[in-house]
């Protein structure tokens, strides 16, 4: 059961090795990094192109995993472009100061200011593949986006997004709590029970 994680986002592999070792997979991550441009128009298509790179690559079970953050007050933004969100024409550039993730994070909540629909969620679209066939699963997680950051754990948009029914950030869960309610906690079961034959 080994399987390599075809990302080059080490916070984003730290979770996916520990949701997938809990189930016994010898979980690798690349030696080196692959340049993959991210030109799909969909979660779905990014996660083929990354795990089909690193496939080609490294000729074994490989996970990639396309994410990211669904604001429905900003049409779907920052969606397939959260991971660079700052440099993106919608809404106007960010410039970096410290981080990606605080530039990322400031373009948001300047978007927002004075928007009474909070709601968001994150989506994770995970691919496994095989080279000439594979498997996907998907998970979402809904919630709302906070006025202003809280928490320091996780990574990303974790501490401006409230899950729904919680009265914390994404940032101040720690992992086990994150990974029980989070879209790729729920991707990674989905793909599991698929991988048992519909049994979890
Ligand atoms: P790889 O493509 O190498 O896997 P990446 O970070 O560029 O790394 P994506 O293209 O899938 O990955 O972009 C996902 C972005 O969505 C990520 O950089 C975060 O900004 C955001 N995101 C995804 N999952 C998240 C999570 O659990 N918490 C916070 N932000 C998340």
């Amino acid at each position: 059961k080994r399987i390599l994680l075809a990302t080059s986002n080490l916070r984003k592999a730290e979770e996916m090795k520990r949701l997938l070792e809990a189930y016994s997979f010898q979980v690798e991550v690349p030696k080196e990094e692959i340049e993959v441009q991210e030109v799909g128009s969909s979660f779905l298509e990014n996660a083929y192109i990354k795990a089909q790179a690193y496939y080609e690559r490294y000729r074994m079970p490989t996970l990639a995993d396309d994410s990211g953050l669904v604001v429905y007050a900003l049409d779907g933004y920052p969606g397939v472009f959260s991971s660079r969100f700052y440099d993106h024409e919608y809404g106007g550039k960010e410039e970096v100061k410290t981080s990606k993730d605080e530039a990322n994070i400031r373009k948001l909540l300047r978007l927002m200011e004075g928007i009474k629909d909070r709601r968001a969620k994150f989506v994770a679209f995970l691919i496994l593949s095989l080279g000439d066939a594979g498997y996907w699963s998907k998970g979402e997680c809904e919630g709302s986006i906070l006025e202003e950051p809280k928490g320091s754990e996780g990574f990303g948009y974790d501490p401006v997004f409230q899950p729904e029914g919680m009265q914390k950030s994404m940032a101040q869960l720690k992992s086990e709590e994150k990974d029980a309610i989070s879209h790729r906690g729920k991707a990674i079961r989905n793909l599991i029970k698929i991988l048992r034959g519909g049994k979890l």
